[in-house]
């Protein structure tokens, strides 16, 4: 059954074009745990949701590429498809940052055009910009008859971001978006491009998710500033352990043999990525066992990490997780996401749910003149287009 806003895009595509597209649906994650460690060829635990992108794309049989942000009112047109570059309009990039990486892998691409929006929330943590980028991606390997599979539409869309958006993330969202399957979560070894899916059933557990409502501007640098640090550990690793390739490779040992080497914050860069590689395969354990208490234990310690030695939380995140933690019946909180603002992700109890969210919304609000959101999210299947 199409969604009101697959509706939205397929009427408004229409009316402008005068066509029949092709619609695709492309969901925004949550992360379970593992956080950071997908650029360190470490472990992550995502599931897509219920919070998605939603596309009408179709070839016009002209050379211009012409986009639509449905929800912005915004429109961009590029006179010929064959000469795209990154454009002054933000949301234009992470399409068209796509649309280069096929015509990079030989292929061309012919004029289209692409109507899109979406519930997923700008800059709150749960992949927007991953969404839109593998939303355009499906269908352009549809278009062009390209047979690529998903993973390597993960890479095109993870490439985009690098080369459009300026960040240099790891694989996890784009994975999560194409991969995601309905009731479960999905563990990526980001080394190998290995996975495998655990059963969550979310009538069982509630993810609840919090938007603290911040953005940080800076959130894009200071990104890329965390994945050179890293970098840098690991090149003074290499000299003590040539096999070392990534921290995924290093133990809490070896940093600490090397402390002084390392410097004090690449030193607790890189102990909080160990560690949060450990935590990712023990919190899988848990879940296999049922043992969601333990489960969230690994959670509030991930979010200490991220707080104390990656530094990229904010006190507005501090204060969720903190009130969080006091309410009954939550497993485990921790921020989500690249960090610097954005949501919190909470396991909650079914019957607890709206106790904690009576409880969270008192301690923002007691400390924070801003509004705060919640969401609770179920787990659906990754990209595919959608029947009308
Ligand atoms: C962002 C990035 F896009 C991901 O690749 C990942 O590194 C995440 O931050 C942090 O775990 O969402």
């Amino acid at each position: 059954m199409p969604t009101p806003l697959i509706q939205a895009v397929q009427a408004d595509f229409q009316q402008r074009f005068g066509y029949a597209p092709l619609l695709v649906r492309a969901p925004g994650r949550v992360n379970l745990i593992g956080e950071h460690t997908d650029y360190n060829a470490g472990f992550v635990l995502p599931a897509a949701v219920d919070k998605e992108m939603s596309f009408a794309v179709g070839l016009n049989g002209t050379e211009k590429i012409r986009l639509v942000a449905h929800d912005l009112g915004e429109d961009f047109e590029l006179a010929n498809a064959a000469e795209i570059s990154p454009s002054a309009t933000h949301w234009a990039n992470y399409l068209l940052g796509v649309a280069a990486q096929f015509q990079l892998r030989g292929h061309a691409v012919p004029g289209f055009d692409c109507v899109f929006a979406g519930t997923v929330p700008m800059g709150a943590g749960m992949s927007s910009s991953a969404a839109v980028e593998c939303g355009l991606a499906f269908a352009l390997n549809h278009f062009l008859g390209t047979n690529l599979d998903k993973m390597e539409l993960a890479r095109i869309a993870q490439l985009a971001e690098h080369t459009y958006a300026g960040v240099q993330c790891g694989i996890m969202d784009q994975f999560a978006s194409l991969f995601g399957r309905d009731g479960h979560v999905v563990r990526l070894d980001c080394r190998s491009l290995d996975y495998e899916y655990f059963p969550f059933d979310t009538t069982a557990c509630r993810i609840v998710l919090c938007n603290s409502g911040v953005k940080h501007s800076l959130a894009s640098s200071a990104y890329n500033t965390r994945r050179q640090e890293c970098e840098r550990g690991v090149s003074v690793l290499q000299q003590h352990y040539p096999h070392i390739a990534a921290l995924r490779d290093a133990t809490l040992a070896q940093l600490e043999a090397h402390r002084d080497e390392l410097g004090p914050t690449v030193f607790r860069r890189c102990a909080y990525v160990v560690q949060e590689n450990t935590r990712v395969v023990e919190a899988c354990r848990h879940l296999e066992a049922g043992d969601l208490a333990a489960f969230g234990k690994e959670m509030y310690a991930s979010h200490a990490g991220l707080r104390d030695d990656y530094e990229v939380s904010c006190v507005e995140l501090d204060v969720l997780v903190e009130a969080a933690q006091k309410v009954p019946g939550v497993f485990g909180s921790r921020m989500m996401g690249g960090g610097f603002g954005g949501c919190t992700i909470n396991l909650v109890a079914p019957d607890k749910v709206e106790q904690f969210i009576a409880s969270v919304n008192a301690a923002y609000q007691e400390k924070f003149d801003m509004k705060l959101e919640t969401y609770q999210t179920t787990i659906v299947g990754g990209v595919g287009a959608v029947a009308v």
